[in-house]
């Protein structure tokens, strides 16, 4: 090698004879030159930043375009937390927690209070006279209803001397014991309440929201209105609670967010008058639905249920086979209770479906079963919480799943 630099000294004419450190020299430059022919190569031809660009913090301060800047605003107004990516000026980062984890943690007062300590007394050694009595207290406080409690207690009695039964085995007796009970009557919830089905667009239909004052319908017709626009529906919504303009106005905010038609009426006005408005709009316009808010109370000595029936009678005037569904809004807080109520509701209005709200502030979650066994009306949706995202439709595995802890 070296005599071959010292053949190009003399070509070249260089003064000087090569040795062992020019040899080394030619060797080093030749392997940068490689070494950089194969980077400019595996960067698909493009030159490389230099090592300043990449470092340098002013490109990281690079100011929010007004477009993400807008998403950021619409997204927050929707209750959906957004962050906007460092780098790109218009990538943003979406931070949904997942229906089943919200569902999960809104039942885990139930779960905590109710059906985990159940569960905890199940060691596959039988039961005490003072665990059986610790059972029936335990199904008393979780509102399940007196039958269902006590047919659940006898059973149990008769599984814990079983050997083996344990935890594991009381939630998987427990899973099916409620199923078998409500999975015939949540068979007949119409899939449409909650799935906008494209092929019977502006086939307008109508929802009648009642319930007592305070139980999440405003709240409910807010969430639900939005899920449907968001999966290109049109909806109409018409506010009947017209006794208190606060009610009303709560309400348009929910339709101005969602992209719903608001028909309100003033203060006071008759509200079977504006459910009627309401309907009349949304046929005129092949609304997908029309969902009607109702007052929980009356200011007048007037009945709410006969105000309640002739709103929901005037509907027929514009299709007689109006509403397509009459829903009524529970909250799992009043537990028990609520099967007066929700009886009171179906004896006048026929009930076709049931909605379980504030299911996150109460450990009577469990109380969904005794009121849809007594009314045999099915739960169509249920909410955990005040967000958007805190309303799904009701599914009993998932629901079961969630209040027992399955997994
Ligand atoms: N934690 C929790 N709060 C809820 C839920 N649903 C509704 N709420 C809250 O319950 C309160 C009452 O809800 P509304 O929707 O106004 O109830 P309403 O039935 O329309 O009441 P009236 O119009 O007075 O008859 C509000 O503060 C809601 O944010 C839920 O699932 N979880
Ligand atoms: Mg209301």
């Amino acid at each position: 090698m070296v005599e071959i630099i010292q053949g190009l000294y003399d070509v070249l004419g260089v003064q000087g004879t090569a040795n062992m450190g020019d040899l080394f020299g030619v060797v080093s430059t030749l392997f940068l030159l490689i070494s950089g022919v194969l980077q400019f190569i595996s960067s698909g031809g493009k030159a490389l930043p230099a090592p300043s660009e990449e470092t340098s913090p002013s490109k990281k301060e690079e100011v929010p375009s007004q477009e993400a800047e807008e998403k950021v605003e619409k997204a927050s107004v929707e209750g959906v937390p957004v962050t906007i990516a460092e780098e790109t000026v218009v990538e943003t980062k979406v931070d949904v927690v997942p229906w089943s984890e919200r569902l999960k943690k809104g039942l885990s007062r139930s779960r905590s209070q109710v059906w985990g300590k159940l569960g905890g007394l199940f060691q596959g050694k039988g039961l005490t006279d003072d665990q059986l009595e610790e059972i029936e207290e335990l199904l008393y406080s979780a509102d399940i209803g007196p039958q269902t409690a006590m047919e659940l207690t006898e059973a149990l009695t008769e599984k814990a001397k079983e050997a083996d039964f344990g935890e594991k085995e009381f939630k998987a007796f427990l899973f099916d014991f409620l199923k078998t009970r409500l999975a015939p009557i949540q068979a007949d919830v119409d899939p449409t309440l909650y799935d906008f089905d494209e092929s019977k667009k502006g086939q307008t239909k109508v929802i009648m929201v009642v319930g007592v004052n305070g139980a999440g319908k405003t709240t409910t017709i807010g969430k639900l209105a939005t899920k449907l626009t968001q999966q290109g529906a049109k909806v109409v919504v018409g506010a009947c609670d017209t006794f208190r303009a606060a009610a009303v106005d709560q309400l348009q905010v929910w339709c101005d967010r969602a992209g719903a038609t608001m028909i309100r009426a003033k203060e006071g006005a008759n509200p079977s008058g504006v459910g009627f408005d309401a309907l009349q709009k949304a046929i005129s316009e092949k609304a997908d639905y029309c969902i009607l808010d109702t007052a929980g109370r009356l200011h007048t000595k007037g009945n709410l249920m006969d105000e309640l029936a002739k709103s929901k009678n005037v509907l027929k005037k514009l299709d007689e086979t109006a509403p397509h569904h009459v829903l009524l809004v529970i909250d799992a807080i009043t537990g028990q209770n609520a099967i007066r109520q929700a009886e009171e509701f179906h004896k006048t209005l026929e009930l076709s479906g049931l909605i379980f709200t504030k299911c996150d502030g109460s450990s009577k979650a469990g109380s969904a079963v005794s009121i849809v066994q007594s009314l045999k009306v099915p739960i169509t949706y249920i909410g955990v919480g005040e967000s958007v995202e805190d309303l799904n439709n009701f599914n009993l595995d998932e629901y079961l799943d969630a209040l027992l802890d399955m997994n």
